[in-house]
């Protein structure tokens, strides 16, 4: 069993399923940690091992946001913040005299942290291309996802089911990563 330590239901959610994938039951916590300013791979180090520390036993963290190459990366470590101010229509509105999807290009990027106690923590990067849409699309998923367009689908996260999110998302392959390196050890236990 892997312990998750976050304070989006979303997250939770979105894990879970992937999870049942690969047959590792998780367990949800959410403890409010202050998070450093820093990079994702930063963030999600910190945060493992604080939990790591805190729980006394083996946990998982992540850090994620959305990449904008037109915006300089932006809001990228920020878009937690930037979701809860200017929000998806703010998004649009600065990229507003963008006018070609492929100058819109965006990633999301999804690192966790995992860590145990009295071991340095790890981590695993997942990203996931596609571009800013023209508006808001969609009522699946959460945040960013209905301003999230993805070419190959021709539909914003928004649009997908959170199974479909979870075939080729972010969060799946910083996830599924994890998973890959956590049976290795578990195996040799
Ligand atoms: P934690 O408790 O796990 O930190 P959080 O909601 O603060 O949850 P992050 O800092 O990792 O999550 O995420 C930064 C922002 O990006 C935040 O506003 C999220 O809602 C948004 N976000 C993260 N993953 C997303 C996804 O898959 N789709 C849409 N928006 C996402």
């Amino acid at each position: 069993m892997i312990t998750f330590i976050t304070g989006n239901n979303h997250k939770v959610e979105e894990a879970e399923n992937i999870f049942e994938k690969f047959n590792i039951e998780l367990e949800h916590i959410d403890l409010g940690y202050t998070e450093p300013q820093g990079t994702l791979e930063d963030v999600a180090k910190a945060g493992a091992e604080y939990a790591a520390q805190k729980l006394n036993k083996s946990v998982i963290v992540e850090d994620a946001g959305l990449f904008i190459k037109a915006l300089s990366w932006f809001p990228g470590t920020y878009s937690s913040y930037v979701q809860d101010t200017i929000g998806n229509q703010g998004i649009l509105k600065l990229m507003n005299n963008i006018k070609n999807t492929e100058d819109r290009y965006a990633e999301f990027r999804s690192v966790i942290g995992y860590c145990a106690p009295n071991i340095e923590p790890k981590i695993f990067l997942g990203k996931v291309s596609g571009s800013i849409a023209f508006e808001e699309k969609g009522n699946e998923g959460f945040a960013f996802d209905p301003i999230f367009y993805v070419p190959e689908k021709d539909k914003t996260f928004g649009e997908l089911t959170t199974n479909e999110k979870n075939q080729f998302s972010h969060r799946r392959n910083s996830l599924e990563l994890f998973v890959n390196w956590y049976k290795t050890i578990e195996d040799n236990k």
